[in-house]
């Protein structure tokens, strides 16, 4: 196979407002991620995906989209946008951006037109109901935020639907004037360079025509957010997304010198396995990536690792191409969930495994979750249901460049807190240290470059015992061996008699494993690459 840039490259998603701030506002901006590139280039990653950088209220962040055509400007302007781009494509950085399909600010003017009245020429952009014969919402659907995903607008006297926030209206994606219109907003950042796009909450785009209620969650406990009382059978994943998400490819494929293949659409979906598998497309190719987000909800033992790998392998359409994530702007940091040294093995794992990685900014240092005062909160997700820790602040702090005031990172208050470690956790101090994860990041990727056979290779589960998972990759005539240690204890692995003689290529420890004797002795917390032949 010959591969194409977005199989065989690293993604590395950057949270605009928290890499690196040049004006003393204490919030991120595109110069500053300008300033940075090199740094991208020194850690060995090949694409930037940047979170919403538009015209924005911030209610959600930038996920409230006030015109999809510009660039907000607390993050600077579009001559600092094409200046961003340029600079990235000319040390061969590709950049992605952040597609907000599904809703837009109530601030955008579309919405503004929706709601000015019941026979406004835009009405029907936005999804429009009368209340239910008690005056209240249309059904039970609930936001994804807590609470009703139903506003009422005293105005014209129908409740709008959101799916996150009220300041979010969904729109109506069933007419062919907002299609068009978004499609247009495609093309707009295409024209300009961009190499694709991440497109937000895909299967949330249409939802049933006749609106009936959800069900009720068997399985819900309040800890998990009011959102998940009922299950989203009617509100998402409808049948109807899949001549859109076709489209958008459509769209995608019919740019670049190069035609098929040279830009990108990932698709953010959370879906069960077989249920995010359609989004590849069927008779009409869909996403090049519907993200898989597995080793995020994955239980961390060895046994449950393989069984998410192999069911994933297996469940791949022909052509299908694999991904993998380890975190993002909205879940807790690998770090936070696992630790600090299986944060190590989790990264081997990562970069190891076939398919497209997506890191996320600060990973990379092992960065934690940072405990946010109820006094600094910013999030509306923990503002609207506080204290079940589903706020995505701890995730969304500060990158630590290095010891200078405020980590290098801003010569003003942050807009959120750095984390308490950052004197000593920072690019500067952690690239002289050959020992630190920053280190082990680096080798990694330089690795994954050097060998087709850790992105490209076929993926052969060898060996699931205890705490350890053991798998092939094989590419032509080059196999490689990697070995994970999920657990505290030592073992020594016996490896396969063709793998007799293998070279260790590189290990999450000081004291590296030992191979002799045809078997590998693997430290706690350890893991290893190895190449047979
Ligand atoms: O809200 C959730 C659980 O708390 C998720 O199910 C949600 O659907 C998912 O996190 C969607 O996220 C994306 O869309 C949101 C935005 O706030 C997130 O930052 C973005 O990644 C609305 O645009
Ligand atoms: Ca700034």
């Amino acid at each position: 196979m010959t591969a194409l840039w977005w199989q065989t490259c690293v993604i590395y998603q950057i949270y605009p407002r928290s890499f690196q701030d040049t004006n003393g506002d204490g919030i991120g901006d595109l110069s500053g991620i300008a300033r940075r590139l090199d740094y991208l280039v020194s850690l060995g990653v090949d694409a930037i995906w940047i979170s919403p950088i538009y015209p924005s209220l911030m209610v959600d962040f930038g996920y409230d989209v006030a015109d999809y055509c510009n660039i907000d400007a607390r993050f600077g302007d579009l001559t600092d946008f094409d200046d961003l781009l340029m600079q990235a494509h000319r040390r061969g950085l590709k950049v992605l951006l952040d597609f907000v399909p599904n809703h837009s600010s109530d601030q955008h003017p579309w919405f503004v037109e929706s709601r000015a009245s019941r026979h406004n020429e835009k009405r029907n952009w936005y999804i429009w109901r009368d209340a239910a014969a008690d005056g209240g919402p249309p059904n039970n659907w609930i936001s994804d935020f807590g609470g009703s995903a139903w506003q009422w607008d005293e105005v014209t006297g129908q409740y709008y639907y959101h799916a996150f926030l009220k300041e979010q209206p969904d729109l109506n994606w069933r007419h062919p004037a907002v299609q068009a219109a978004m499609y247009d907003v495609m093309r707009f950042w295409l024209d300009r360079g961009v190499d694709g796009f991440r497109i937000d909450v895909l299967w949330h785009m249409v939802k049933a025509a006749d609106f009936p209620d959800n069900p009720p969650n068997p399985t819900y406990r309040f800890e998990m957010g009011e959102m998940h009382r009922l299950l989203q059978l009617h509100s998402t994943d409808q049948p109807e997304v899949h001549r859109l998400a076709a489209e958008m490819r459509e769209i995608a494929d019919g740019y670049g010198a190069r035609g098929q293949g040279d830009r990108v659409l990932i698709g953010e979906i959370y879906l069960p396995v077989d249920r995010l598998m359609h989004y590849y497309g069927g008779e009409r190719p869909e996403m090049h990536l519907p993200f898989n987000f597995q080793l995020i909800d994955t239980r961390w033992d060895a046994r449950s690792l393989a069984t998410v790998i192999t069911n994933y392998e297996a469940a791949l359409p022909p052509g299908g191409w694999p991904n993998w994530v380890l975190g993002n702007h909205d879940r807790p940091r690998v770090a936070a969930r696992r630790g600090q040294a299986q944060a190590r093995v989790a990264a081997v794992l990562l970069l190891t495994l076939r398919g497209t990685p997506t890191l996320y900014y600060g990973d990379e240092l092992g960065l934690s979750d940072v405990m946010i005062e109820s006094s600094q909160v910013r999030d509306p997700r923990e503002l609207r249901e506080p204290g079940l820790a589903l706020g995505r602040d701890p995730v969304r702090t500060p990158m630590p460049w290095d010891d200078s005031e405020n980590a290098g990172f801003t010569n003003a208050k942050p807009w959120l807190p750095l984390h308490a470690d950052w004197p000593t956790r920072n690019v500067a101090r952690m690239t002289q240290d050959t020992q630190s994860i920053l280190a082990l990041y680096r080798r990694l990727l330089a690795l994954r470059r050097a060998c087709p056979t850790l992105s490209i290779g076929d993926f052969v589960l060898l060996n699931v015992e205890d705490d350890t998972l053991v798998y092939e990759r094989r590419h032509d005539a080059e196999r490689m061996i990697v070995a994970l240690n999920l657990g505290e204890r030592q073992h020594r692995l016996q490896l396969p008699d063709w793998a007799r003689g293998s070279r260790l290529l590189l290990s999450t420890i000081e004291d590296a494993a030992l191979v002799e004797d045809g078997a590998v002795l693997l430290g706690s917390n350890e893991a290893v690459v190895l190449k047979a032949s």
